[in-house]
């Protein structure tokens, strides 16, 4: 049995979980707000159609700074082998994240409404030397490739993970139709 704070509950508070070598999940996804999971459920959703276990949870670094500390530093000793950080605005939750864990993190700015997530990516990107983010594009597309970037660190060690991903590339690579239609499907 193994002890961690699970967000679903209130800060400070335990739960008690039994990991299971199946189900432990590799990948921990991390969002600074529930209006986050739009963009971030797009990593989740490469993680799951790669058949990578993953979790996924909200972590604020200004409004659950405890949560945060508890998840970046258990993360590495639960399992998890990298991690996807997810934020918006002053987006500082993936570089906090980044100083409190060994393992590598990537971070997704999330499209904020003032500035169009200018200031998201500005946010993760400009990580002074020595703390390292991988800095993925604002939005959709860099939720999709955080996940995608995740699943190559770990097919690095993972010859069933690394051929998975090489199929979704092939399946990626024969929807491009040869010429543009008037309307293409959606
Ligand atoms: C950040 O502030 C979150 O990552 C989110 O992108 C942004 C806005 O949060 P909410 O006001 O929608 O909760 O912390």
């Amino acid at each position: 049995m193994r002890g961690f704070r699970y967000s679903g509950f209130p800060e400070g508070s335990v739960l008690l979980i039994r990991a299971t070598p199946e189900t432990a999940p590799l990948i921990g996804i991390i969002m600074g707000s529930q209006s986050d999971w739009t963009t971030m459920k797009h990593a989740s959703d490469v993680l799951t159609a790669l058949d990578i276990p993953h979790e996924t949870r909200i972590v604020s670094a200004h409004r659950t700074p405890r949560r945060l500390y508890d998840y970046a530093t258990q993360a590495k000793s639960r399992g998890i082998k990298v991690i996807i950080a997810g934020a918006g605005g002053a987006a500082h939750l993936p570089g906090m994240a980044a100083s409190m864990t060994p393992l590598p993190v990537f971070g997704v700015p999330v499209e904020s409404h003032a500035l169009k997530g200018m200031d998201s990516l500005l946010s993760i990107v400009q990580m002074p030397g020595g703390v390292p983010v991988g800095t993925l594009a604002i939005g959709k597309a860099g939720a999709i490739n955080a996940g995608l970037l995740a699943a190559s660190v770990l097919a690095l060690s993972d010859e069933a993970l690394a051929q998975r991903l090489e199929a979704w590339r092939a399946r990626q690579t024969d929807a491009v139709a040869e010429a543009p239609v008037d309307e293409a499907p959606q």
